[in-house]
């Protein structure tokens, strides 16, 4: 959860078109707008380089980055998304990743996997079946990382949940924030688990980005949950994002 860089884009005036499992109205860009600077500004508050993209108009969902690339210390692994409308975004992503990286890996086969099913921990990744993440797409990914030393180990995720990483996220080296549903799961078997409050579930999407943990903003109870363990907390608006099943993991490639 030491990171130098991020990389962000823009949400772009498509996004009133982006996908949602059920529709509670369009975003508003320019709310959007808003939260997306403040995430980027906390970010940068950490001592991080944040290289924040244009908008791609052509992709009403390339705000969230994530699901496009996987970025680690050693290189980059560029997804196939597992939504038609996103398998263009991680194209998108290649060329900038390539400026960075020495090494750049690409997803090629005939399988799908998308950065929000991924979580990375100090000691491997937990990958989360889902609908946009399938086995084949897996198996690719995990012959990719092998080189690298990685361990990765394939796990559910809940029916009716987007992305794994929806419902958890990294706090340090051995903890995690999970929904009671999916850590349930026996999961995390190994690591320590704070659970999000009670209808709070739509908060376990954060992130531990150096010194701060970056979590939506509303959630309280949560919220105090972690302070009391000792987190130094940002909150940042997502109601918009939200109203796209994002959250604050999917806005940024870390690295
Ligand atoms: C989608 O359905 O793909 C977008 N509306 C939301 C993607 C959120 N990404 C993430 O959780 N990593």
């Amino acid at each position: 959860f030491t990171f130098s860089h991020a990389i962000c884009r823009k949400p772009s005036r498509s996004i009133v078109d982006g996908l949602r499992a059920v529709d509670t109205g369009a975003p508003d860009l320019k709310v959007f707008e808003c939260h997306h600077q403040d995430y980027v500004a906390v970010l940068r508050e950490t001592g991080a380089e944040v290289t924040v993209l244009d908008a791609l108009d052509d992709f009403p969902d390339s705000v969230f980055v994530e699901d496009a690339a996987l970025c680690l210390q050693e290189g980059a692994v560029i997804m196939r998304p597992g939504a038609p409308s996103r398998l263009g975004e991680a194209a998108a992503m290649a060329p900038h990743l390539d400026q960075l990286y020495g090494e750049v890996l690409r997803i090629e086969g005939d399988g799908f996997i998308e950065g929000g099913d991924i979580l990375t921990t100090e000691r491997e990744f937990l990958i989360g079946l889902s609908a946009r993440t399938d086995n084949a797409g897996v198996a690719e990914f995990s012959r990719l990382v092998d080189r690298w030393g990685y361990t990765v180990r394939v796990v559910d995720t809940p029916p009716d949940v987007l992305h794994f990483k929806t419902d958890c996220s990294l706090l340090d080296e051995d903890t995690i924030l999970s929904t009671k549903r999916l850590d349930a799961s026996g999961c995390f078997d190994g690591y320590k688990v704070i659970h999000t409050a009670d209808g709070e579930e739509a908060c376990a999407n954060t992130i531990r980005f150096n010194n701060l943990v970056v979590m939506p903003a509303g959630f309280a109870r949560t919220r105090d949950l972690l302070v009391q363990a000792g987190y130094d907390v940002r909150e940042v608006g997502n109601s918009e994002a939200a109203k796209l099943d994002g959250g604050m993991s999917c806005l940024s490639l870390r690295f």
